[in-house]
């Protein structure tokens, strides 16, 4: 299993950012194929996303995935303004990021609608990034893990077999975009609660989970982070914005 770094833009970067991006990027991790890159720009930048990625893997040797930040779990339908795992895998997307805190919180999303979200990517072969985190309040009132617990046995409803196929984000709510991240021991605490949490309900059938670490992750936190034993990548936002940052993440993890 290797390690994932994984972009989400958010709502950052037009088609034309997005292909600058890719044209100074791409070169800079050119044949660094032990850690796997995933990149989630906007919906209206998948597609000329997609056919650079495309035509850098024809000239050379990439690790670097394509993913979606969030979709809606019916094929197709009268559900305006959502985007369906067909249109996503049309595009080659490979991942897809469900759950944010943000979708959370911001969209009033919750777990019972992550769960159809989860379990359709999975149907549709797009790998789900399950984000889970606690909030503030919740962390003071000592809930971190039950939330956790909550979050992730109600995402994973009826998938908990095919662990395989699903990686986990542990956002704590009050590390996102705020520049205070979660310290490593922080994190592993958590990191060491979830892999346990998802080696009892998939029975021990989740080898290939990765268990990221996202909440203010930059070049500057990256190497202590990842050097504790239940982090196995990271889901950066704002860092990944400028694709030298983004490198210099990746190398840390290296
Ligand atoms: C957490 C993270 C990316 P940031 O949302 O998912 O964003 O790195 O800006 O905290």
């Amino acid at each position: 299993m290797s390690y994932l770094v994984a972009a989400n833009w958010k709502m950052n970067k037009t088609v034309g950012d997005t292909l600058e991006y890719l044209e100074l990027f791409l070169p800079s991790v050119k044949d660094l194929t032990k850690v796997e890159i995933m990149i989630a720009p906007p919906f209206t930048a998948l597609s000329s996303a997609s056919i650079k990625l495309d035509a850098a893997k024809k000239e050379g040797e990439y690790n670097v995935k394509l993913g979606a930040q969030n979709m809606y779990f019916e094929e197709k339908g009268a559900f305006t303004g959502e985007i369906s795992p067909v249109m996503l895998t049309e595009l080659e997307v490979d991942y897809v990021i469900l759950g944010h805190s943000e979708r959370r919180h911001i969209f009033g999303e919750k777990d019972e609608l992550i769960n159809k979200k989860v379990i359709s990517a999975v149907e549709h072969g797009i790998r789900p990034i399950l984000c889970v985190g606690e909030t503030i309040e919740e962390r003071e009132q000592g809930k971190t893990l039950s939330v956790v617990e909550r979050q992730i046995r109600n995402g994973l409803a009826g998938v908990e077999r095919d662990m395989v196929y699903i990686d986990i984000a542990y956002e704590p709510v009050w590390a996102i975009g705020t520049g205070v991240n979660a310290t490593p021991q922080q994190a592993q605490e958590v990191h060491r609660f979830i892999r346990s949490l998802i080696n009892e309900i998939s029975k021990g059938n989740d080898s290939k989970t990765r268990i990221l670490y996202g909440g203010s992750v930059n070049e500057k936190n990256a190497r202590e982070l990842i050097k504790e034993p239940n982090i196995d990548g990271f889901l950066v936002g704002t860092a990944s914005l400028d694709p030298e940052r983004f490198y210099k993440i990746i190398t840390e993890v290296l």
